[in-house]
């Protein structure tokens, strides 16, 4: 029996989106943020698969809502990026503004993801913005003005700036994904 209220039978676009960045910079408690939330101070076994956010308005002209299909690298249990950014619409770079190592790990996520797809839009994003940070926000800004990526700054703990990362991250998707049709039917 087909369950009309089933997402699945929902005609919204859905963009796959990944989150990336070193171990324990805070990726599963943003998007835990984002979706559901709520905040744990203790570790996070990491999402299995995918976490949902939905209704996010974005939009050129007229706004139209559509889903988010977040996903999160991990470390230890890694995929091949073929895979991980297969069909990714936009990725999120995330360091801890209390760890330097974390914010040159974002010079190593960007060749990665550029390798396997190299157009993808990118932001980066310093987490952890509830604590004093150690990674000076004028050079994290710097770079990524350099890079031409967006950079923007969160705490999952506090829920500062976490909407705002995902609305970026759905607005960025939506282009990018209205650039790839254009391109497909200018194609045709
Ligand atoms: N103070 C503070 N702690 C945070 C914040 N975000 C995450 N943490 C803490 O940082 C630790 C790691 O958070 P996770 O969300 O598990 O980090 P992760 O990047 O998903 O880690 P892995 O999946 O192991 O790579 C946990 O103890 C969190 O409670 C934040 O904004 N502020
Ligand atoms: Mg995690």
């Amino acid at each position: 029996m087909i369950d009309e209220k089933s997402p699945t039978h929902d005609d919204k676009p859905i963009y796959k989106i990944v989150v990336v960045g070193d171990t324990q910079v805070g990726k599963t408690s943003l998007i835990r943020r984002a979706c559901e939330n709520r905040f744990d101070a203790h570790r996070i076994e990491a999402i299995g698969t995918s976490l949902r956010k939905e209704n996010i308005l974005v939009g050129l002209t007229e706004e139209v809502p559509v889903t988010l299909d977040i996903y999160e690298s991990t470390d230890y249990r890694r995929v091949s990026p073929q895979i991980l950014y297969a069909d990714v619409l936009a990725a999120v770079m995330v360091y801890d503004v209390t760890s330097p190592v974390s914010f040159f790990g974002l010079y190593r996520w960007k060749q990665e993801i550029q390798r396997a797809y190299s157009t993808i839009p990118l932001i980066a994003v310093g987490n952890k913005n509830d604590l004093t940070s150690i990674v000076p926000m004028s050079e994290a800004q710097g770079w990524a003005t350099f890079e031409g990526i967006r950079f923007m700054n969160a705490s999952a703990a506090t829920g500062e700036g976490v909407a705002e990362i995902f609305q970026q991250t759905a607005q960025l998707a939506y282009e990018y994904q209205d650039a790839l049709q254009n391109q497909w039917s200018y194609l045709r």
